[in-house]
């Protein structure tokens, strides 16, 4: 490890081998029981394939549970990029709080250890990454309904319209200090796709729009304004990096994992970071033979969620008792004005993000399996172009897509 990384390493933190993940769980009796039989038996597995930490399964007689722990370096770039190790604390306290508002979407935690800055979790059998299944072209019928009502339940219930000012201070005041993942979302979302930031990269039939969008004043000022509302919007508890690939599935359930970008910010991020990967996974199907219907299928589960949002956040209002919007103040005769504000705030908001988003995962650092899985370099030109060209418009003319209908028009104009 470089001196940097070494320094964010508290004493008593140690990077996890399988065979040293067995060791540490059999030292745990709750977690030794669950996987069960004797631990020289066990198997363990690394099977992490995200850009900052390890993944352990480790699989016994009774069963089998989830390790993960946090590497004071970014996995993606290697350890020249020190990441501090307490991201995993605010992991942990978002899985919480999730938990309490989607438990059957949440997987369940049974451990932390904040010096060795690892969870113990419910192992997801057998579930699957969601991006995968979008590469691979499988449907999932659930899947608007169950992310459309996790949307709904942990942005609402972690906002001020179920809580009081001073339950909402003292949940977000914990969040304050995930600084350094916070800095990850400032600068590879909103600030270095629109320079010559050194880690960026594009596939080089893109070039022409790579440059381009750095010259690009409405663009900038567009994405600039999406950082704004980043840094200045502290409206709800945010997953913050809700991509497809935080998201595993079978044919009939759907969890979310990964939660340690955790943030209070604007209700509208996690909806628009993740209707951008539905949008990317939509434009990387022209690289697939005979994936016509796949893509309307793709579309209306991403708009179908939007829509379920909508409809669970909308019924919700109805019960607010929170510090905004109270009764005294806003009567039944309003109610229906201040929610359809509110909606069009969030709804903007929704598309500036995932205009941002969109344009980071193809020219900035961490792109997506979705066109990176795309070997012919001519084909995913082609599709990361109507991508982007998709999302330049979203961003720099927000109002001009306010409702599906217009949203569907630019994504099959492209
Ligand atoms: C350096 S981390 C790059 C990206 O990976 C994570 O999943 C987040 O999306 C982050 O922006
Ligand atoms: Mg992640």
């Amino acid at each position: 490890m470089t001196n940097a990384a070494v320094k964010l390493s508290p004493p008593g933190y140690e990077a996890l081998t399988p065979q040293t993940a067995v060791q540490y769980a059999a030292r745990i009796k709750k977690i030794a029981d669950a996987i069960g039989g004797d631990p020289t038996r066990w198997t363990c597995d690394e099977v992490g394939d995200g850009n900052l930490n390890l993944v352990f399964i480790i699989r016994g007689a009774s069963g089998a549970v989830v390790l993960k722990q946090a590497l004071p370096y970014v996995r993606l770039v290697g350890e020249s990029w020190p990441l501090p190790l307490y991201r995993a604390h605010y992991e942990h306290l978002a899985l919480a709080e999730q938990y309490q508002h989607t438990p059957k979407i949440v997987p369940q935690t049974f451990h932390y250890d904040e010096t060795m800055a690892l969870t113990v979790m419910e192992y997801l059998t057998p579930h699957v990454i969601l991006r995968k299944e979008l590469i691979a072209g499988k449907r999932f019928p659930n899947l608007a309904a169950h992310l459309g009502h996790f949307l709904a339940q942990t942005l609402f219930f972690t906002s001020d319209l179920a809580l009081t000012a001073e339950e909402k201070r003292n949940k977000m005041t914990p969040y304050l200090g995930n600084i350094a993942m916070c800095k990850i979302t400032e600068d590879l979302i909103f600030d270095e796709p629109y320079f010559a930031a050194p880690m960026n990269k594009n596939t080089a039939g893109i070039d022409d729009l790579a440059k381009a969008f750095q010259q690009d004043t409405p663009l900038k000022l567009a994405a600039q304004e999406m950082k704004w509302r980043f840094l200045n919007a502290p409206e709800a508890l945010c997953h913050g990096d809700l991509h497809t690939g935080s998201i595993m599935v079978t044919d009939t359930d759907m969890r979310v994992i990964d939660p340690e970008f955790a943030f209070y910010g604007p209700i509208g991020f996690d909806i628009g970071m993740l209707l951008a990967n539905f949008v990317m996974a939509y434009f990387a199907q022209d690289a697939h033979e005979d994936r016509a219907d796949y893509k309307e299928w793709i579309l209306s589960t991403a708009l179908a969620t939007f829509e379920t949002f909508i409809s669970e956040f909308t019924q919700l209002w109805q019960s607010r008792a929170g510090e905004a919007y109270q009764s005294r103040v806003i009567t039944a005769a309003d109610s229906a004005a201040a929610l359809d504000a509110r909606m069009q705030q969030i709804s903007s908001d929704v598309l500036g993000f995932c205009g941002v988003e969109i344009i980071r995962r193809i020219l900035g650092l961490a792109h997506v399996a979705d066109f990176e899985s795309i070997a012919d370099e001519t084909k995913r030109a082609k599709c990361e172009r109507k991508a982007l060209l998709f999302a330049r418009e979203l961003l720099v003319n927000k109002a001009a897509y306010p409702t599906p209908k217009e949203f569907t028009a630019l994504i099959k104009n492209q």
